[in-house]
């Protein structure tokens, strides 16, 4: 597929943007104080509401308005092929905890993305009414204000964000590895929705995030708002930026916390 005209990407960019709005303040309106119901998926605390499905139909019934012959892929089950070579992935709630407890720390994430990846991505927090917004080349903002990753280069200095998975084996070697972590770094965050770590990464409100065992939903449109922001993104241990594992920090910070990482991944959970 040839590469999307600029005015063709600056329209994506808006759209992903006003959806994102338009899917945040609807959950914030519709949310009820106190408990709401849930559902569970890959283990006991692995939720989902009825605000999540809510959520993902009317961003899809947009994107099918809008955009009808693109791609869609989706946390609670959307997955349609597209024919364009444009394809939307979309978290309806990132952070679905959070939303559950009525904490404040939840995003809408909703990116486009194309053979070369991310094409545009937007993050939005309507609790903090913040969205993060990003296009492949474009740089990225909050609130449409330029935003860039910090200037930390110390990593005895660093503000470290990380998420934990789902699953207790995992989490057992995860709180392990953060436990080893910590002496070496200025102190550990965990907010609860990639997306919005991934966009504190971008603003400089964190020095870094690494992650393991998320989903595609999870970080496209944050990982390119990230990049998009100045900071350096890969595997948390080897490679590209991937769900399995997710490493985004300054520039400087990258290899020594990559090289930490690795010196603690062999750390067995007792
Ligand atoms: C969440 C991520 C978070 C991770 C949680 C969960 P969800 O996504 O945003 O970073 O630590 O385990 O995966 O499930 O709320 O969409």
């Amino acid at each position: 597929m040839t590469a999307a005209p600029a005015s063709e990407i600056d329209e994506l960019l808006a759209l992903a943007v006003d959806i994102a709005l338009e899917a945040g303040t609807f959950i914030r309106a519709a949310r009820p104080a106190g408990p709401v119901r849930s559902e569970t998926k890959s283990t006991a605390t692995d939720a989902v509401t009825e605000f999540d499905h809510a959520s993902e139909a009317l961003i899809v019934e947009r994107l099918r308005i809008e955009r009808p012959d693109d791609g869609i892929v989706a946390e609670e089950g959307t997955a349609d092929l597209g024919t364009t070579g444009v394809q939307w992935v979309i978290d309806p709630i990132d952070g679905t905890t959070n939303f559950l407890y009525d904490l404040p720390l939840y995003s809408v994430s909703i990116a486009a993305q194309d053979d070369e990846g991310g094409l545009v991505g937007a993050v939005y927090a309507p609790m903090t009414d913040e969205v993060f917004a990003a296009r492949r080349g474009g740089g990225a903002t909050v609130n449409g204000r330029p935003i860039s990753c910090s200037d930390q280069r110390i990593l005895a200095e660093t503000l470290v964000a990380t998420g934990f998975g789902y699953a207790a084996e995992r989490r057992a070697r995860q709180g392990a590895r953060v436990g080893a972590l910590l002496p070496h770094v200025r102190d550990i965050r965990r907010l609860g929705s990639a997306a919005v770590d991934l966009c504190y990464v971008a603003a400089g409100r964190f020095d870094a995030y690494y992650e393991q065992y998320l989903n595609p939903w999870d970080l496209a449109a944050g990982e390119l708002i990230a990049r998009e922001a100045g900071c350096r993104t890969g595997g948390m241990l080897d490679g590209p930026a991937r769900p399995a594992g997710l490493l985004v920090t300054t520039p400087a910070l990258f290899d020594p916390m990559r090289s930490l990482l690795a010196e603690v991944e062999d750390i067995e959970a007792h």
